[in-house]
């Protein structure tokens, strides 16, 4: 079975042959409909004709394909890339919707986070103030303890896709979409993670009435915040999503097992003696926890590809039959195909060649 690391070992050695490194968002499917995001390319359709075509993605002058550093966390750059300026198109979803964010081969582990950020009229506006624009977390998948998997090489497993759910508690309105992986392959060192910010613009329809508490661009990161800076060549014992919480009604999607036709099997155990337990089978499995990150126990359940997780409140857990797993807006969830049982040899697999 060809696993995630065995996928992104051959993109490193793709990438070690002198193909362009890095990555960005090409396109995104709001509620269906597919939308063309900014293309390196309209830098130099802009510089020789004046104009470059319409998309919903942020201008960027990100021409090396490249992150900002965390040197850049208090700077401009960090909002929407390089240089970066408003859209100039606009996608529509509604609320309670789902945003497909599509991009370019990926070849590094790290957290996928994504924000919103309300403009005061049209997201287009080219005086629009990128500065003020408050940041809101919507979305967010960290790294699964269990089976030591990023969520970017959940990405990577689908077909370098990363799909968020519009809360249908986000009010009605124009907002920027910002979508980021971070690389974490340097983040040993100081300043050597790498933030890989991508914007677009989106019309929420038929929205709710959360009242959205935002963060500045500039405020979102410290390059010593615990997710920011750590060793990632060990075995990780809990992992800190950088940047502010997660919206309540956001999504937490750490665990995510994409893996083939394997049949997942989550099981969910409480504390609190009614343990609930419910078995979900599924080719693609999804774990969400609104408030609380997963627990698990690498005590090795009963059957050979389950993961036990354990929660000090309340789990539960509900199934369909391909796609999301187990939610839970309380407590723990987890889920997990047959990966889990070779999880052990998969940190040392992951070789230190992908810096990039
Ligand atoms: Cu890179």
């Amino acid at each position: 079975m060809v696993n995630k690391f065995q996928t992104a070992a051959a993109l490193v050695g793709a990438l070690a042959s002198g193909v362009s490194a890095h990555g960005h968002v090409t396109g995104i499917v709001a509620d269906g409909v597919y939308y063309g995001g900014f293309s390196l390319d309209y830098y130099y359709d802009e510089e020789n004709t004046g104009t470059f075509p319409e998309s919903v993605g942020w201008w960027a002058e990100d021409l090396d394909n490249g992150y900002i550093a965390p040197t850049a966390y208090n700077t401009s750059d960090i909002i929407c890339h390089l240089d970066a300026q408003p859209a100039n198109m606009t996608a529509t979803v509604s609320a309670g919707g789902s945003v497909e964010f599509q991009w370019t081969a990926w070849p590094h582990p790290g957290p996928v986070i994504t924000y919103v950020a309300q403009c005061a009229s049209d997201c287009t506006d080219p005086s629009l103030d990128k500065s003020t624009l408050e940041w809101v977390k919507i979305d967010e998948g960290g790294f699964d303890v269990p089976s030591q998997t990023w969520a970017a090489y959940d990405l990577i497993a689908n077909n370098n896709s990363w799909t968020v759910t519009v809360p249908s508690e986000l009010p009605t309105g124009n907002y920027v979409f910002r979508h980021e992986i971070i690389a974490v392959h340097g983040s040993e060192a100081l300043n050597g993670a790498q933030n890989y910010p991508q914007c677009v613009n989106i019309a929420v329809t038929g929205g709710g009435s959360a009242t959205l508490s935002g963060t500045l661009g500039t405020e979102l990161y410290t390059p010593t915040d615990p997710g920011i800076y750590f060793n990632p060549y060990t075995t990780l014992l809990n992992y800190t999503i950088p940047g502010p919480a997660l919206m309540v009604g956001g999504t937490n999607q750490t665990v995510t097992a994409t893996t083939g036709a394997a049949a997942a099997t989550s099981a969910v155990a409480s504390s609190s003696a009614s343990a609930v337990a419910v078995a979900a089978q599924s080719t693609t499995a999804i774990a969400q926890s609104s408030t609380a990150a997963a627990a698990a126990s690498s005590t090795a359940a009963a059957q050979s590809s389950t993961v036990a997780v354990q929660s000090t409140t309340v789990a539960a857990a509900a199934a369909t039959s391909s796609t999301v797993a187990a939610q839970s807006t309380t407590a723990a969830a987890a889920a997990a195909t047959t990966q889990a049982s070779s999880s052990c040899n998969k940190k040392r697999r992951h070789a230190r060649d992908v810096v990039v």
